[in-house]
């Protein structure tokens, strides 16, 4: 990933990732990397919507009143995680379908993004948590405007390191 600007993540966390269980850091984990980069303050909390269910319900309720103004989630499986937070609060949720063994994701893909109307989930990629970082980022960006700034800085390092691997050497005709 392209390397970041130096802005800083140290505050009050303004973004809340949370996993259905440890064993699903290893994705969720590029969400806290991410937006640290991009210099937004996140925390990662494990709670599940099925062993924690009190919890898990508990955390949606009271986010915005902490101060977060978004929330990443991310389970696998049966993964109604994303789906119990978004029933407990307004701020926006994006899930996070982690990969699985059994199914490769799609279970977990279909259990985030099949919600009922009028209880949204903005569901990424399987395993996609940086891009729910990056959306999320995108989101705060609309009332943030050095937080859009970094994120321009962080496409365009993205598209240079592109641009500058050695296999794009060869010119194009025209
Ligand atoms: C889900 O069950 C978690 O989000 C995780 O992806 C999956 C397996 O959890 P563990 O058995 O590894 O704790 O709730």
């Amino acid at each position: 990933m392209p390397a970041g600007d130096g802005a800083g993540s140290a505050g009050s966390p303004r973004v809340g990732i949370v996993c259905g269980s440890r064993s699903d850091f290893p994705v969720m984990e590029k969400a806290v990397a991410l937006l640290a980069e991009l210099g937004v303050a996140s925390e990662l909390r494990v709670m599940s919507a099925h062993r924690t269910p009190e919890l898990a319900t508990r955390y949606a309720e009271t986010a915005a009143q902490r101060g977060i103004e978004i929330l990443i989630a991310g389970a696998g499986g049966a993964a109604h995680l994303a789906g119990v937070l978004a029933s407990k609060t307004l701020l926006p949720i994006i899930g996070v379908p982690i990969p699985t063994q059994v199914a490769g994701g799609l279970d977990s893909l279909l259990s985030t993004v099949q919600m009922p109307r009028g209880v949204p989930v903005a569901t990424v990629a399987i395993g996609g948590a940086e891009n729910a970082a990056l959306l999320a980022a995108q989101i705060m960006a609309l009332h943030d405007d050095a937080l859009r700034d970094r994120l321009a800085a962080w496409r365009r390092r993205m598209t240079a390191a592109i641009l500058a691997d050695e296999s794009n050497a060869e010119p194009l005709p025209g």
